[in-house]
């Protein structure tokens, strides 16, 4: 149709060709603009195959289905964008599990100190039945979770003013944590004076001094350019964090069956790529970091886990995520957690 009306516009002269513009506009003009929100700068591999989703879902829906990404905390902090994915300002977010259990406690199962030995454990783990229980919380908040966690990866400490290697070096350590119950529990029982701040404001937090420090990913260190603002970092792999994409329920419901089929399958494709992307540079920026200035050190991580146990720490978790979410969490790593 559109391009009839585009050929008779040529063939008719100039006195048409403003209906036909307006028509091309309008033809072109998408039947749903949806907002995505996510906290992480443009270069991080979530925004770059968040893009690649975007452009994907556009063309394969013909033009239907327009989703608009707006990273780095352009809606909000975290805490105000899941109000807003919630009420529906905006109709995708993805976020850290630890930080949804403000509003699904249970969705912080994931983030157990030392739980995951490796990638390969945390993918079977959350592809499969811990995920899966996850997802359920999830839904009874009124949250629709795509069904692929995307990756953050596991999380390192960093610091402005002290090189860590054992766990005695977290006594009294200023650290910055995420909005997170689990986050402020497990650094209080490290002995460290955890704050807890959103990530839209962590850069600034660290170069002011309000921290010393802070724990997040090497893909993270670098992509938001905290190596500017912080020397030491300690390999602790202390917790595997993901994303999860959440849609707000009545704009996923909004949507034709067979555009929300289309928008699930190539997040969800986009998010096994996003995880192998995450993972190489979580391995591989080491380099670069030292390059910029960054001095790294190895920690023993059976002595971290041995002093969150006799702090009572996965006593008291255990108990906060009841027996069920335990056992499974216990299950998918192959060990018992206590
Ligand atoms: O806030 C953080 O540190 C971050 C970016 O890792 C999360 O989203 C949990």
């Amino acid at each position: 149709m559109t391009m009839t009306i585009t050929r008779r516009t040529m063939l008719l002269g100039t006195g048409t060709l403003a209906l036909g513009a307006a028509f091309h506009t309008k033809a072109r003009a998408a039947e749903f603009t949806y907002k995505f929100a996510n906290n992480l700068p443009l270069s991080h591999p979530l925004n770059v195959r968040l893009k690649e989703a975007a452009d994907g879902i556009l063309e394969a829906t013909g033009g239907r289905m327009k989703i608009n990404i707006f990273p780095s905390s352009q809606l909000g902090n975290d805490t105000e964008t899941l109000s807003q994915v919630r009420n529906g300002a905006t109709e995708f977010f993805s976020l850290s599990p630890l930080i949804l259990s403000t509003l699904v406690p249970a969705a912080a199962i994931n983030g157990v100190g030392f739980a995951f030995p490796d990638y390969a454990t945390v993918w079977k783990a959350m592809d499969g039945e811990l995920g899966a229980y996850a997802r359920a919380e999830i839904e009874k908040k009124g949250l629709v979770p795509m069904e692929k966690i995307w990756d953050n990866g596991f999380r390192q400490i960093t610091s402005s003013n002290r090189a860590i290697t054992t766990p005695d070096d977290l006594k009294g350590f200023k650290i910055r944590v995420p909005p997170s119950q689990l986050w402020q529990s497990m650094f209080t029982a490290f002995g460290s004076a955890p704050t807890t701040i959103n990530f839209a404001e962590v850069y600034t937090a660290l170069s002011t001094g309000i921290v010393d420090g802070q724990e997040n990913p090497l893909a993270i260190v670098s992509s938001a350019k905290l190596y500017e603002v912080q020397k030491n970092c300690a390999m602790t792999n202390h917790m595997w964090d993901g994303f999860w994409l959440l849609a707000n329920k009545r704009a996923w419901e909004r949507l034709p069956e067979d555009v929300r089929g289309t928008v699930a399958e190539k997040l969800n494709e986009a998010g096994l790529a996003q995880r192998a992307d995450t993972a190489k540079v979580n391995d591989t920026v080491r380099e670069q970091l030292t390059k910029d200035g960054m001095t790294f050190t190895e920690c023993d991580k059976a002595a971290f886990r041995e002093t969150l146990r006799q702090a009572g720490f996965y006593a008291e978790w255990k108990g906060k995520f009841g027996d069920e979410a335990w056992s499974i969490l216990e299950k998918a790593v192959g060990a018992s957690l206590s």
